[in-house]
């Protein structure tokens, strides 16, 4: 029986040779060489062509490639009672956060107003506020957004974390639900999105949302492209309304080269790199819920297909 990998990077001998040492008995196939496809028990997926899922008749679980599974998602054909499961890996977590603490320090030590100083051989103190004067907004509490809303915290920084349903994290102010958005967003100074992309979330982060904001504030988005309206985010930076923002992922990648977001002066573009999955971590989480399958459990970390993530 055969593992189907589909991925968009080179990765993918890197990852067979990970599975050889973890699950040696499993025939690992890279698409498009598919083999017979009645072999295929599971799929390990980035982005599958549409159709592709629903084309495997022995398919057994989804396994997606990253932490968010809108890309599985977006495939109308999936096959019916086929569980997905998104990547729990506690070393992609520690990426997300790592990107999410960099940035936040970045405006919040004022890092773009001295970098822009120095361009001007300009000797000058910016006013500087303490951490526990500076508030924190944190859009999703889940495997990730808790962990960047800890590591703030332990930070000293005022945290407060938007999510659907009500979530204790110490030290961390819950906002849940859609109507308790404006009152959350009026309260940070700095936004990391670390939402899923689902109907509810689809453009969460436009002109009303900045404009809730308090001014000046600074936005990172680290969650998925199609959550930020880019052109309400450039409005923002003209009126003065957002002062910066620190962008992982875009609504098209990669980012096309005439978009303005590339010599904005108050943004900084990294390629969809916030956390990149190694599979030296990440085959295990894959191989343990084969191995449950195997012996009859259902898998860890199935995404509820109403919920969408
Ligand atoms: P989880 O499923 O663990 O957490 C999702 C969080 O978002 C939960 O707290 C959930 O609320 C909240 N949420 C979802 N929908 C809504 C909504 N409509 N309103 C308010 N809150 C909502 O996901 P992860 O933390 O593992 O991952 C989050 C996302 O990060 C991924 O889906 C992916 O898009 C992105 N990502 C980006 C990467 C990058 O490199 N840039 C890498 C990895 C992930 P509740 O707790 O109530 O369910
Ligand atoms: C993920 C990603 O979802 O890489 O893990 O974006």
């Amino acid at each position: 029986m055969a593992l189907l990998m589909k991925t968009d990077t080179d990765r993918g001998p890197w990852w067979r040779a990970e599975f050889a040492k973890t699950l040696p008995d499993l025939e690992f196939r890279i698409y498009p060489a598919t083999g017979k496809i009645e072999e295929i028990e599971y799929a390990l997926v980035w982005k599958p062509p549409h159709g592709l899922l629903k084309s495997l008749p022995s398919l057994r679980a989804i396994f997606s490639l990253g932490a968010g599974v809108d890309h599985v998602f977006a495939d109308p054909q999936l096959p019916e009672g086929v569980p997905i499961v998104r990547l729990v890996d506690p070393q992609l977590t520690r990426q997300m956060t790592e990107y999410a603490v960099l940035h936040t320090l970045r405006f919040h030590r004022q890092a773009p107003g001295y970098e822009a100083q120095q361009r001007e051989r300009v000797w000058r103190e910016l006013p500087q506020k303490q951490t526990a004067e500076r508030r924190i907004g944190v859009m999703g509490l889940g495997e990730i957004g808790g962990a960047v809303a800890r590591a703030l915290v332990g930070f000293g920084f005022e945290v407060a974390g938007w999510t659907r349903s009500p979530k204790a994290i110490d030290g961390v102010e819950n906002f849940a639900g859609r109507d308790r958005l404006q009152a959350f967003l009026a309260r940070s100074e700095i936004l990391i999105c670390v939402l899923p992309l689902t109907s509810d979330t689809i453009d969460i982060l436009d002109a009303r949302a900045f404009a809730a904001m308090p001014r000046g504030a600074f936005v990172i988005n680290i969650g998925r492209g199609r959550q930020l309206v880019e052109t309400d985010l450039l409005a923002a930076f003209m009126s003065g309304q957002i002062a910066g923002a620190a962008l992982d992922v875009f609504r098209t990648e990669p980012l096309p080269a005439d978009s303005p977001l590339w010599s904005h002066p108050a943004v900084t573009v990294t390629p969809h790199v916030a956390a990149m999955t190694d599979p030296r971590s990440a085959v295990q989480q894959v191989a343990d819920n084969i191995r449950r399958i195997r012996a009859g459990q259902k898998p860890i970390n199935i995404v509820d297909p109403r919920a969408g993530y």
